[in-house]
C-alpha cells in the first residue's frame, strides 16, 4: 500500500478508496489540507481577531510585534473571546438541532406532521413528568403538545435554570450555582456569549471562560439533551441490535442511498420510504435487487442506534464513499457535510440532495423537508434514487463489511445490568472494572484517520476500563471490530468477565454527538447511586481526533460537569498561557475537572488510567500504581 495513503487513514477501505480517488483525479480533504500548509500560526494559537472592522488584528507571540489589537485587547482577551465564540457556535448547532425536533413534536401533537408518530409513549410520560406535566387522563398527543411548549420555554429567557439540570447530582448543581454558571436559557447563553465577545463588553478572560462553561452547559443539559430525549420519544429509545460497518455495506446489486448529517427528522422518513413495498417493487422493476440504505456520520448513528441501519463511514470517509461509484443518491441535512461533496459526486452518477432550509451546498439539488411534507418528500427523492440506478458506471466496493452491535441507550445498559446500575457499581468497587471512559468526536486530517480512537480504546479496554463512545469515534471502533461481544477477548480479565456475563462488547455505542448527553445521564446515575459527585467517579472523557466547534462545546460541558477530558488536537488557545493554565489546571479547584491535551493516544490512555486510579484511591477503592 502506498505509504501516503496508509499515513492518511488506518482503515483498509479508506486506503483503497484513496487510490481510487487518485486514479479518478478526485481531490479529497487530505489534499486540500496539504494545500493549506503551513496553516496560519497566529490563528493556531488563537491570537488573531477579526471581531470588528478596526481590525483584523493579531498579537505577536514572540513579544516583538504588537501585543494589543487596535481596540487594546491583549492576548488573553483575544484567545478567550475566540474560544467563547467556538463554544457558542457548537452549542447553537446542537441546540438548534434539538429545536427542530421539538418543532416536530409540537406538529405531531397538532396532527400536522403526518409521517411522524410517538414511538415511545412511556418515555414521553417520563420526560413530561420531569417537566412537571401531569399525564393522567391525557392522550399522548396532548402530553406531547405540553412537553413541546415546556421545552420551548427552556430555549428562551423565562426560566432561571434549565429543567433537565435536575438530573445532575445535587453537589454538581451547587457548584454551578456557586460559580454562577447555572444555564438559564438555551438560546440566552449563546446570545449572551455573542454579546460578551463584541468589542468593548467582557474584557476579563476569566469571566469570559466561565460564561463559556455556562454556554456549554446550556448545550449538554439543554439543547443536546432535548435533542436526544425528543428523538427517543419520536423514533424509539435505542435497543442493542446487530449492524454492519465500513464502505463494504454498499451493495453492487441494490439501489444505494446514503444519508449524511445529524437530524433523524429527515433520515427516519427516508428509511420509511426505503421500506415501502411499492418503492421496493419499483427498484426491482429498475433492475435492482432492492434498496440499501446506509448512513455516514451522526444521522447514520441515529439510524444505526434505533434501527440497526448499516454505517458506511465517519467524517473523513464521506467523500471516499462517493468514489465507489455505487452511491445512487446521498441525502444530507446539516452539520459536518463538506461543501466539496457536490463536486466529488459530479464525477460519478450520484445525485446529491440537500433537505434543510438552513443548509445549502454547491452541486446539490435542494428539496426542502418540513415536518408536514417530509414523508412525501422522502418518497419523491427515494424514487429518483431508484431511477438513477440505471445510470451507474463502474462500481468499486473494495472491502467486506465488519459486524458491530449498536444501540446502547442508558435505558438498555441499565436493563442489561438487571434493572439497576448496581452491578456496574459493584464491579467498579471491586476493581473488576477499573473505571469507564467516554470517547467522542470527529476525524481530523491532522491525525491518521481512526488511529487516535482505536489505539486509545484498545489501551483502555486492555486495562479493564469500559469504553462508551459516540459520533465518529463510535464509527471508528466499529470499523475496527471492537463492537462485538468477541472483542472482549482483547479486554483485560475483569472487563472480559463482565462482558462475557452480560453478553456485551467492551466498547458500547451510545449514539450520535448529541447523544453524549446519555453519558452525562449515566454518570449522574452512578454518582447519585454512590451519593457523590460526577467529579469523584473513576471516569474520564476523550476527543482524540476532534475538529468541530461542537466538540469544543462538548468538551466544555464534560469538564463543567466534572469529567476530566483529554483532547487530541490542541485547541487554538496557546497564545494565552493564562487561558491554557486555567483550562488545564485552574478549573480543578472550580469544577473538579480539567482539560488535558495529549495527541499521542498511548500517552492519553496512560494519563486517563492515572486519573482513574487516583479517583479510586480517593473513594477508598482498591487502586493500582500506574
Ligand atoms: O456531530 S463526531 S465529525 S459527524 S462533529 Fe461531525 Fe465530529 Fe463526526 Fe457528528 Ni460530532
Ligand atoms: Fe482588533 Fe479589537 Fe476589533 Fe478584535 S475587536 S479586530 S482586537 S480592534
Amino acid at each position: 500500500m502506498n505509504d501516503l495513503f496508509a499515513n492518511r487513514t488506518m482503515t483498509r477501505d479508506g486506503q483503497l478508496l484513496l487510490e481510487k480517488a487518485q486514479r479518478d483525479r478526485i481531490e479529497t480533504v487530505w489534499d486540500r489540507f496539504e494545500n493549506q500548509l503551513p496553516q496560519c500560526g497566529y490563528c493556531e494559537m488563537g491570537l488573531s481577531c477579526r471581531i470588528c472592522v478596526m481590525g483584523p488584528c493579531r498579537i505577536d507571540p514572540f513579544g516583538e510585534g504588537p501585543q494589543k489589537g487596535v481596540c487594546g485587547a491583549d492576548a488573553d482577551i483575544i484567545v478567550a473571546r475566540n474560544l467563547g465564540r467556538m463554544i457558542a457556535a457548537g452549542a447553537a448547532s446542537h441546540s438548534d438541532h434539538g429545536r427542530d425536533l421539538v418543532d416536530v413534536l409540537q406538529e405531531v401533537a397538532e396532527g400536522k406532521a403526518t409521517g411522524y408518530q410517538i414511538r415511545d409513549v412511556e418515555k414521553l410520560k417520563r420526560v413530561a413528568a420531569e417537566y412537571g406535566i401531569v399525564a393522567d387522563g391525557k392522550d399522548p398527543a396532548e402530553i406531547a403538545g405540553e412537553l413541546a411548549y415546556a421545552m420551548q420555554e427552556d430555549y428562551g429567557t423565562r426560566r432561571k435554570s434549565l429543567t433537565l439540570l435536575q438530573r445532575a447530582p445535587a453537589k454538581r448543581r451547587a457548584i454551578w450555582d456557586k460559580l454562577n454558571i447555572t444555564p438559564r436559557g438555551i438560546d440566552r447563553e449563546t446570545s449572551e456569549m455573542m454579546h460578551r465577545t463584541h468589542m468593548g463588553v467582557d474584557n476579563n478572560w476569566q469571566t469570559l471562560l466561565l460564561h463559556g462553561l455556562r454556554n456549554a452547559l446550556s448545550d449538554g443539559w439543554g439543547g443536546s439533551m432535548i435533542a436526544t430525549e425528543v428523538s427517543d420519544i419520536l423514533f424509539g429509545t435505542p435497543q442493542p441490535a446487530a449492524t454492519m460497518v465500513n464502505v463494504g455495506v454498499l451493495k453492487a446489486d441494490h439501489v444505494n442511498i446514503i444519508v449524511h448529517g445529524h437530524n433523524p427528522v429527515v433520515s427516519e422518513m427516508v428509511l420509511h420510504a426505503c421500506q415501502s413495498e411499492d418503492l421496493l417493487q419499483l427498484a426491482r422493476e429498475n433492475g435492482a435487487a432492492g434498496i440499501n440504505l446506509a448512513g455516514v456520520c451522526c444521522t447514520g448513528n441515529e439510524l444505526l442506534m434505533r434501527n440497526g441501519i448499516p454505517m458506511a463511514g465517519n467524517h473523513l470517509t464521506t467523500e471516499l464513499v462517493l468514489t465507489t461509484g455505487a452511491v445512487d443518491m446521498m441525502i444530507v441535512d446539516y452539520q459536518c457535510i463538506m461543501p466539496s461533496l457536490g463536486s466529488v459526486a459530479a464525477c460519478y452518477h450520484t445525485k446529491m440532495i440537500s433537505t434543510s432550509d438552513k443548509a445549502r451546498f454547491p452541486g446539490m439539488q435542494h428539496r426542502e423537508f418540513h415536518p408536514e411534507n417530509a414523508a412525501e418528500k422522502a418518497r419523491e427523492v427515494v424514487k429518483e434514487a431508484i431511477e438513477n440506478f440505471a445510470d451507474r458506471g463502474e462500481v468499486y466496493i473494495p472491502v467486506e463489511p465488519v459486524k458491530a452491535i449498536g444501540g446502547f441507550s442508558v435505558e438498555t445498559i441499565v436493563d442489561a445490568l438487571g434493572g439497576t446500575p448496581q452491578p456496574l457499581i459493584d464491579a467498579l468497587k471491586a476493581g473488576t472494572i477499573r473505571g469507564a471512559v467516554g470517547i467522542v468526536g470527529c476525524n481530523n486530517p491532522r491525525i491518521r484517520q481512526d488511529f487516535g480512537h482505536v489505539t486509545l480504546t484498545q489501551k483502555l479496554i486492555e486495562n479493564d476500563i469500559l469504553v462508551v463512545d459516540t459520533g465518529c469515534a463510535a464509527v471508528a471502533t466499529s470499523k475496527a471490530g471492537l463492537k462485538l461481544a468477541e472483542a472482549a477477548q482483547m479486554a483485560g480479565p475483569g472487563l472480559r468477565e463482565i462482558c462475557g456475563a452480560l453478553g456485551i462488547p467492551p466498547v458500547l455505542h451510545m449514539g450520535s454527538c448529541v447523544d453524549n448527553v446519555r453519558i452525562l445521564v449515566l454518570a449522574s446515575a452512578l454518582a447519585n447511586a454512590l451519593g457523590t459527585d460526577i467529579c469523584d467517579l473513576p471516569i474520564a472523557g476523550a476527543a482524540p481526533e476532534w475538529y468541530s466547534e461542537k466538540a469544543v462545546a462538548i468538551g466544555a460541558y464534560f469538564v463543567a460537569s466534572g469529567v476530566y477530558t483529554v483532547l487530541g488536537p490542541m485547541p487554538p488557545i496557546t497564545g494565552s498561557m493564562n487561558v491554557v493554565k486555567l483550562l488545564t489546571e485552574g478549573l480543578k479547584d472550580e469544577v473538579g475537572a480539567t482539560f488535558h491535551v495529549e495527541p499521542d493516544p498511548e500517552k492519553a490512555a496512560l494519563a486517563m488510567r492515572r486519573h482513574i486510579e487516583g479517583k479510586r484511591a480517593k473513594l477508598g477503592l482498591p487502586s493500582l500504581k500506574v
